[in-house]
């Protein structure tokens, strides 16, 4: 409920990580999501990749839109700077945010119908433009704070709680970022954050835009049999493709793995993604195999979780129009108003 407050006070032997937080400081209030949410699960992820990362809360700028899942960065990072859009607009408000400071690190959060329906144009564009940031869809396949209809990326064929069939073809988000030119994209399930918080890790290391699209059960209306995005379906059609163990440069390796086992992937900011391979042919920089590989899966009833796909050499929305490094905030008039000879020249060049 949202009068109960959490107590602000931590237990002195709580571990803190290098920059002197603890767990509990990454966390936000009290969820006032129906209890089982997978929200709340990926909510939790968020918390312990930040907190394992070592990120000061006050770095990030977490947006979101309209939803069950768009409230959900209410229920963590509460020391972060927050904006809740319009339904379906916070790619365009994360966009302009991330123009104006480039030095936070950008946390979009939207739900299947946010992104898919209502915001899909925006969902579009803000993928090929290169905006540094990790955009997490907590789908669950249905409109869950308006009770339930069926989203955009409900499969066709899978059935509502009171019967209805859903006869319209579902959208891939995944499928549909790498074709827009998103250049981190990851699928993973509310119910296992062994491989979502690697994921959620990486993601925030990749230096440009990486989309994670989540599968998060609705329990309240879409967790039945029938529905492709419940619990048990999804843990019973689950297809891992890689696991995501380490991102060294940061954390180091502790672990062995037979040669041939495993891929490494360095990444511009000096990071160096270590991925266990489950599927052994599975290439996540292959873009024209990765779209394929997803049909695939998805054609057998399955569903392709893990690094879905990587470019390694992410291009980057401030590099491409050549902006100042600076936060615009910082600016003084002098820099912002180079004075009308200036401005003379500019539009003498233009005739
Ligand atoms: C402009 C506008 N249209 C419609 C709505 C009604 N509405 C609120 S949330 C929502 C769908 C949310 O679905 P999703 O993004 O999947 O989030 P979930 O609740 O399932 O997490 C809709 C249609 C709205 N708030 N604003
Ligand atoms: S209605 Fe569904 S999506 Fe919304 S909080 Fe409840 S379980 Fe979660
Ligand atoms: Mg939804």
């Amino acid at each position: 409920m949202t009068y109960i407050t959490k107590p602000k006070l931590h237990h002195p032997s709580l571990p803190k990580n290098s920059v002197g937080f603890t767990r509990r400081d990454y966390e936000g209030r009290v969820s006032t999501l129906c209890a089982g949410c997978g929200h709340d699960s990926i909510s939790a992820s968020i918390v312990q990749a930040c907190y394992e990362l070592a990120i000061e809360p006050h770095r990030v700028a977490k947006l979101s839109g309209i939803g069950c899942s768009s409230k959900a960065p209410t229920y963590f990072l509460g020391a972060s700077h927050g904006f809740n859009t319009v339904h379906g607009r916070m790619p365009s408000v994360l966009t302009g945010a991330y123009l104006a400071n480039r030095e936070l690190i950008y946390l979009g959060v939207s739900g299947d119908g946010d992104s898919a329906s209502i915001g899909l144009g925006q969902f579009a564009h803000v993928m090929r433009r290169g905006v540094n940031m990790v955009y997490i869809v907590m789908n669950n396949g249905v409109y869950g704070l308006t009770k339930g209809q069926f989203s955009a990326t409900a499969d066709k064929g899978s059935v509502a709680k009171k019967g209805a069939v859903n006869n319209d073809s579902g959208i891939d988000l995944a499928s549909m970022a790498i074709l827009m030119g998103a250049t981190f994209v990851a699928r993973s399930f509310s119910g296992d954050k062994h491989q979502l918080v690697p994921l959620i890790k990486a993601a925030i290391s990749h230096p440009g835009a990486a989309i994670l699209d989540v599968i998060s059960p609705c329990v309240a209306f879409n967790n039945h049999k029938g529905s492709t995005r419940s619990y048990d379906y999804v843990r019973e059609h689950n297809e891992a493709v890689n696991r995501l163990d380490f991102i060294t440069g940061q954390a180091p390796i502790t672990a062995e793995y037979a040669p041939g086992t495993t891929v490494e992937v360095r990444q511009p900011n000096g990071t160096t993604l270590r991925l266990a391979k489950i599927a052994p042919d599975y290439d996540p920089s292959d873009k024209a195999g990765a779209l394929a590989y997803i049909q695939e899966k998805d054609r057998e009833g399955e569903v392709a979780t893990g690094l879905l796909y990587l470019d390694s050499d992410p291009h980057d929305l401030h590099g491409n129009i050549r902006t100042v490094q600076a936060p615009l905030n910082s600016l003084d008039e002098e820099t912002l108003c180079p004075g009308s000879d200036v401005l003379d020249r500019i539009n003498a060049a233009l005739r």
